[in-house]
């Protein structure tokens, strides 16, 4: 007997301009932040979080998407305020890090690299679907949350490492218990200092139509959690 086994060509990010051609575009992410180059803008304002300080009914569903480890949120949750032009709703959430012995944060500080970043995908509420979002410059707000390695283990980090192990395969995905988002987010008194820019979703097809909010303290959790979540998933690779 025969048997077809279908390969999947892994293209690097140099080449991801090739297959989409957003991807070239001039409006990319991820970035280096440099503060001599940011403007400070007292408009802005902090952002009106809705919904972060209560779980959701439910479970959610952790997935390996191949590009990163994603968990698709329900519940009623929002962000306005801080400039952005409407109110945006959360869809999911999704972690890039590199390999095991490498940093994976996409944004970069002062050319500072972190091991972990964080993405909580929302979507302009005027829209009803994600590819009606990505043909717009308002489209989507990513909020971005850098994780640096710390003394103390992140209780709030535990319960995703864990379910991490059961999705180390693209494809693979599993249920876990909802929880109040802040528990993924600076503290609260830190929430006002963020660095905002009109950016692009940092995979494939890179449609510029993301708001970027990368927030100027990270979290923190313990170096085995670090190592946990870069060893429990196998993924493709990133523009950094
Ligand atoms: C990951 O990054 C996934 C994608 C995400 C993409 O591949 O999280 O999510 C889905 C649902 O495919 O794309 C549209 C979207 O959220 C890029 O997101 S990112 O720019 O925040 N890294
Ligand atoms: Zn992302």
């Amino acid at each position: 007997t025969v048997s077809i086994i279908s390969v999947k060509r892994y293209i690097s990010p140099d080449h991801w301009k090739d297959i989409s051609h957003n991807c070239g575009g001039d409006h990319q992410s991820p970035i280096n932040i440099e503060k001599t180059k940011v403007k400070r803008d007292d408009h802005l304002g902090g952002i009106t979080f809705q919904g972060f300080d209560q779980a959701p009914p439910g479970q959610w569903k952790l997935m390996n998407d191949g590009h990163s480890v994603l968990l698709s949120l329900s519940g009623d949750i929002y962000i306005s305020g801080a400039g952005l032009p409407n109110t945006y709703k959360a869809l999911q959430f999704h972690f890039h890090w590199g390999g095991p012995n490498k940093d994976g944060s996409e944004h970069t500080l002062e050319g500072k690299q972190f091991p972990i970043e964080l993405h909580i995908v929302h979507m302009n509420t005027k829209f009803s679907s994600i590819t009606e979002a990505k043909k717009d410059p308002q489209g989507l707000a990513v909020l971005g949350i850098l994780i640096t390695v710390g003394e103390a283990e992140n209780p709030n980090y535990s319960t995703l490492v864990a379910a991490m192990k059961n999705v180390s395969l693209e494809g693979d995905f599993t249920e876990i218990p909802t929880f109040p988002l802040e528990n993924l987010l600076p503290p609260k008194n830190k929430l006002t200092q963020y660095y905002r820019y009109q950016g692009s979703l940092t995979t494939p097809d890179c449609s510029e139509a993301v708001i970027w909010t990368v927030f100027e303290l990270p979290i923190s959790v313990s170096q085995t959690q670090v190592k946990e979540t870069k060893t429990s998933t196998s993924l493709h690779s990133y523009k950094k």
